[in-house]
């Protein structure tokens, strides 16, 4: 534990982060957010929105205006509190610019070079491949290292972001002496990984550009159920999960994170029915699950003054925290400061 944070009670500190990239859909909600509301006793939690991070890919201004307070809204909706956590604005705290700066020195290009995010991206955005793309995983390190976080609760996508965190802490710690925590990955019990709807070999992403391959938290009820009675799935019969049965497999997943059931329990309530069946099932659980953090998020987003309170608080606790790091690293370097 750093001794750099003094927090009133010693609690191991996370930091996680989401992009405003869309809508927040089911795959972020089981991969990430949900797991972050259940987490907040337990640990000194921030979240953050990651609009740094959404612009490496090319962003409409005002579409990621409303797409960062929508995320902001829709983190506290989910049920993360901004009087236990700390919720905030990337922009809003210049210290995560300031930090992978320093950290970009201390990267390489091969490290780089080998993430499958870049690679993915840079492939799907060729027209677009710039610096940022490319250097993002060094701005995600530098979030995490400025909070001395000792856990990182993300969907398994980001395992190998987090793990060049940890090879940077390695290489900057045996240079400067201690200055960073080495942190670790949180992933969730259920749901780490879940696929497209309409190609289970792909995860569901929320900037996918057919809205059929993911399913939004906001999406009304009857497009949920419509989303997963569509699902691609394989020409088989019978629900239960097996490797050539991608689609369906997903569908337990799902069915599973949000009924707490196992897939045994699954196999025996779903013996002798067929594929539209337990879609429509997945489909109700799904859309009664969101319905209460609907409407909270409805009611989050009538209050626009509240919601500036709780993220420019979020901004200047967070910066209280992260300053310290950025000097010690900024001195270090030589830097004047
Ligand atoms: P984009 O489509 O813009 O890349 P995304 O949907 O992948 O966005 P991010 O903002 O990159 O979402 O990720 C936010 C969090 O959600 C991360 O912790 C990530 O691991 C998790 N996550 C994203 N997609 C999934 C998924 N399909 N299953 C489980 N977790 C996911
Ligand atoms: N790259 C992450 C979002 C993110 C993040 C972070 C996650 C940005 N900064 C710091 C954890 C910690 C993603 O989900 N794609």
């Amino acid at each position: 534990m750093s001794e750099q944070m003094q927090t009133p009670e010693k609690k191991p500190i996370v930091l996680s982060g989401i992009q405003p990239s869309g809508l927040i859909t089911i795959g972020n909600y089981l991969g990430a957010v949900k797991n972050w509301s259940e987490i907040q006793e337990k640990y000194n939690c921030l979240f953050m929105i990651a609009n740094l991070h959404a612009t490496t890919v090319r962003q409409d201004p005002a579409a990621l205006r409303r797409n960062t307070l929508e995320g902001y809204a829709m983190l506290l909706a989910c049920g993360i509190d901004p009087e236990r956590s700390i919720v905030f604005i990337q922009s809003q705290n210049p210290h995560h610019a300031e930090l992978m700066w320093a950290l970009n020195c201390f990267t390489q290009f091969g490290e780089l070079s080998r993430m499958t995010q870049f690679k993915d991206k840079s492939a799907k955005y060729s027209d677009n491949i710039n610096a940022g793309l490319f250097t993002y995983p060094v701005l995600m390190a530098a979030d995490i290292l400025l909070y001395q976080a000792n856990l990182v609760p993300v969907g398994a996508d980001q395992n190998q972001h987090v793990e060049l965190a940890r090879d940077i802490v390695k290489r900057v710690n045996g240079i400067m002496g201690n200055v960073f925590t080495e942190p670790e990955c949180l992933f969730p019990k259920a749901g780490a990984k879940i696929m497209s709807l309409n190609d289970p070999t792909k995860k569901m992403s929320k900037s996918d550009p057919n809205p059929k391959g993911y399913v939004a938290v906001l999406d009304p009820r009857d497009t949920i159920i419509k989303k997963f009675k569509s699902a691609v799935t394989d020409s088989g019969s019978g629900i239960y999960r097996a490797d050539d049965k991608a689609g369906i497999s997903n569908l337990m997943t799902i069915y599973s994170a949000f009924t707490g059931k196992t897939d045994e329990q699954i196999v025996a309530e779903f013996e002798g029915k067929g594929y539209g069946d337990f879609k429509v099932a997945v489909g109700e659980v799904v859309a009664d699950a969101v319905a209460p953090v609907q409407s909270r998020f409805n009611e989050l987003m009538a209050d626009k003054a509240y919601l500036e309170k709780c993220y420019t608080e979020g901004a200047e606790k967070a910066m209280r925290i992260s300053r310290r790091t950025r000097d010690k690293v900024y001195k270090k370097m030589g830097f004047t400061l």
